[in-house]
């Protein structure tokens, strides 16, 4: 018997000429086809890919027995997505049983601008319209239930890899979705910590759509809490979230930056640019100064800081000038934190966290202390805190004068 175990498998006759290996032939059709006929001839290529990778994790989901899941003693709340750097309304230490959290994402694909000094723009394939994706924030042992919208003027297909879920790739198998389709995938959060997620089309697709700005970070928190090596609660004021995200921006003849008319457009010119390895833009949320200046986070002394870094593709080394990493999960909440630390790490493809209570007013800057990538590409973030000097941290003894000689 054939066993649909999500909707996002459901047989329909356009999603099976489409995800299939009969791709040409739907370009005989009429309608439909036109709608997810991929504008690049080269994305075809990597369509095939993408189906071949796709239709084995449907097939075996498709001829699995599983018994369906026994969702009693679970409550239902919805969790509204926010824009970056901020975080949704949460609980630190969950109250009650465990949850089954509803949320909404569309994959949105619109121009965005990186830089505006030198006009650099892309054509962003994003959850949701930012970039990095939103935060999404639960804890062990509840379940996160996605609706996934593919909207119908899109150009291209979309699904997510969760890694913090545990099989179908990541669920990327169950979520493959064509423009104006959605799907719902639900899955349990069985290890505490930070994770990224991203879109995973297959083939080539996946480091183009990453380094299109598909991607964001989940948060599952210990239900009691982060702890310190002495099991002491550590909660916090509040959250900046971080997507530092690594653009390879192709450009042309005379080095100026190429402008496309659509998502996917730059298709060719990217996966050029992307075996560089060198990225054009190393940014955080988005653009140069996206959390800068007048965007600048506000904070105030006493305040603490849970600052969640997601980096969905490159390594990265986060630093803040002036402050430190009083407490750092690097890997996993299920560790003890490292403390006291000046610079911590990201491994590419992992989301990671680090808290700091302010002591100092001032002007932060929290860069990648790869220097040439916080300067020249991108990779830097303020945070303005107030309050009162502390002279007994720091104090300027002599201000600069000319020295006798
Ligand atoms: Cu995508």
């Amino acid at each position: 018997m054939t066993k649909f175990i999500n909707p996002g498998l459901m047989k329909t006759n356009r999603r099976n000429v489409l995800r299939g290996s009969v791709l040409a032939g739907a370009a005989a059709m009429t309608g439909t086809a036109a709608l997810a006929t991929p504008r690049s001839p080269k994305l075809s290529i990597a369509n095939t890919t993408s189906a071949n990778l796709y239709k084995a994790a449907g097939e075996q989901a498709k001829d699995s027995t599983a018994k369906p899941a026994d969702l009693s003693g679970y409550t239902r709340v919805k969790q509204e997505m926010v824009a970056p750097p901020y975080a949704p309304v949460h609980e630190q230490v969950a109250t009650g049983g465990p949850k089954i959290v509803e949320i909404t994402m569309d994959t949105t694909e619109r121009l965005m601008v990186v830089d505006e000094d030198t006009g650099a723009s892309v054509w962003a394939l994003t959850y949701n319209g930012s970039v990095p994706g939103p935060l999404i924030i639960v804890h062990e042992g509840d379940m996160v239930e996605l609706t996934l919208r593919n909207p119908v003027d899109s150009q291209m297909e979309h699904n997510i890899d969760f890694h913090a879920s545990t099989g179908a790739l990541g669920g990327g198998g169950l979520t493959h979705v064509y423009p104006g389709e959605e799907c719902v995938l639900r899955w349990k959060a069985t290890k505490p910590g930070c994770f990224t997620y991203h879109c995973a089309p297959g083939g080539a697709m996946i480091p183009y759509h990453v380094c299109h700005g598909m991607n964001g970070a989940v948060m599952v928190l210990p239900r009691d809490g982060l702890k310190d090596k002495d099991g002491n609660l550590l909660s916090y004021d509040k959250i900046a979230y971080i997507g530092e995200q690594d653009y390879y921006l192709p450009k042309d003849e005379s080095g100026e930056y190429k402008t496309y008319e659509a998502a996917g457009d730059d298709y060719s010119d990217s996966i050029d640019a992307m075996r560089t390895l060198t990225p054009t833009h190393s940014v955080f949320n988005g653009a140069v100064g996206a959390i800068t200046g007048e965007n600048a986070m506000k904070f105030a002394v006493g305040e603490t800081v849970l600052m969640i870094h997601n980096q969905a593709n490159r390594d990265s080394r986060p630093h803040l000038i002036g402050g430190h990493g009083n407490y750092v999960w690097e890997t996993s909440f299920s560790e003890p934190p490292l403390t006291g630390l000046e610079t911590w790490f990201v491994r590419g493809g992992t989301a990671m966290a680090s808290m700091y209570t302010f002591e100092q007013p001032g002007v932060y800057a929290y860069v990648n202390h790869n220097l040439i990538e916080a300067a020249l590409l991108g990779a830097t973030a303020h945070f303005v805190v107030e309050g009162e000097w502390d002279n007994a941290l720091m104090e300027q003894v002599v201000a600069p004068r000319e020295f006798e000689t």
